[in-house]
Parts: C-alpha cells; structure tokens; sequence
C-alpha cells in the first residue's frame, strides 16, 4: 500500500469564512504534503513503506531512533483525520448517540465546548486536542507535536489541529478565536459518530497488515 496525500473532503474555500482558502491550501497542500512524503522516504529505508500509516505509527512509537519516521507518520495521519473532523456549517450541538454520550460524560454540551477549547488553547506550543473513547468512557485529551491518540490505545473522534500552521495565516496568534470558530462552526458531528459506532477511525484506511516485518529493518 502506497501512503499518498488523500484529497480535502471539501473545496479549498469550503470553511470560509473560519478557516480560509489560502490556509487550507497551504496547510494541506505544502505541510500535509511534507509529512506524506517524509514518511515514505523514511519508510523506505527501514523497509516499512508497504505498510499503512497506522502500523507504522504503532511499531515506532516511543522508540527514539525512529522518532522522524514516528513524528511523520503520526502529522500524515493526524492531518488526514483533521480535515474529516471539520465540515462546513458543522459545529454547534451535536446530534445523534455521540450526544447522549457527550451529555453523560461531561455533564452537558456547554461543559464539554468549555473545555475542548481550554485543553486546545492551553496546549503549550504545537500540538492538537482530541475528542476520545478511552476504554468506555469519552475524555479530551490534547497531544504534544505530532503525539497521537492512536499511540495510546485510544479511539480518536474528532481533532483541532493547533499547530500555528492552522490558523496564523488567517488570525496570527488569536488561537482562541480559530478554535471557537471551529467549535462553533465546523466540527463535523457525522464524522464523530461513525467513529464512535465503529471504534475505530475513518480517517484513513484500516490497518491490514499482518505477520513480521522485514528481516534487516531494525524495529
Ligand atoms: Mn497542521
């Protein structure tokens, strides 16, 4: 399997006016892409570049000589599941189980807004929040860099991705106001409530790899 760049879900202009036409054709076209193919020539060289995104991620996390080939892989993927979490006119309450389980966990919808966007503006630096389901329970949680849910044996359900990439262009260093703006406007409720009724992410495509990986690549 060739790891490629998939296609924006949308038009480039789609999310106006959140999140612009020049953002996204940046952000998808020049950093997405990097990742993409950082992580096939990386991949390359430990023989794991017929391997989905989602193996290679689980067989060099946490381990420190693979760390680029980890830290590209994991931006390929998180990226790829960023612009399925976003829609236009999305946003606002959901809909569907994942309210039920929204208003359970966190009490109401309200308390869950406020702190998807605390965790997302106090994130230190770049990095992205989540919505998860940890074991049965649904949390946010938000990941340093290029870390990922999928690292840590939970299912993610929607990401806002707050690298400065995503919204500098747009409102400088009002990271606030993009991800009230996101919140608000364009998380994509269908997309969350695939993902919780599966248990696994849409985002990309599911991991078929079995077996042993090849004699000499290191891992
Ligand atoms: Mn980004």
């Amino acid at each position: 399997m060739q790891i490629t760049l998939p296609k924006l879900p949308y038009a480039y202009s789609a999310l106006e006016p959140h999140i612009s036409r020049a953002t996204l054709e940046l952000h998808h076209d020049k950093h997405h892409r990097a990742y993409v193919e950082k992580t096939r020539a990386l991949a390359k060289e430990v023989y794991l570049q017929d391997q989905t995104l989602e193996s290679i991620i689980r067989k060099t996390s946490g381990q420190e000589r693979h760390a680029p080939l980890f830290n590209n892989a994991a931006q390929a993927w998180n990226h790829a599941f960023y612009w399925r979490s976003l829609k236009p006119s999305g946003g606002g309450k959901p809909h569907g189980a994942i309210a039920d389980r929204l208003s359970a966990d966190f009490g109401s919808y309200e308390s869950f807004a406020q702190q998807l966007a605390s965790a997302a503006t106090n994130r230190f630096g770049s990095g992205w929040a989540w919505l998860v389901l940890d074991g049965t329970a649904l949390k946010i949680v938000s990941t340093s860099n290029a870390d990922t849910p999928l690292a840590h044996s939970q299912v993610p359900l929607l990401t806002i991705d707050v690298w400065e990439h995503a919204y500098y262009l747009d409102r400088q260093n009002r990271r606030a106001e993009y991800i009230a703006a996101v919140i608000g406007h364009l998380l994509n409720w269908d997309f969350a409530n695939q993902n919780l009724q599966q248990r696994k992410p849409q985002g990309v495509a599911p991991d078929q790899v079995v077996g042993q990986l090849a004699a000499g690549s290191g891992l």
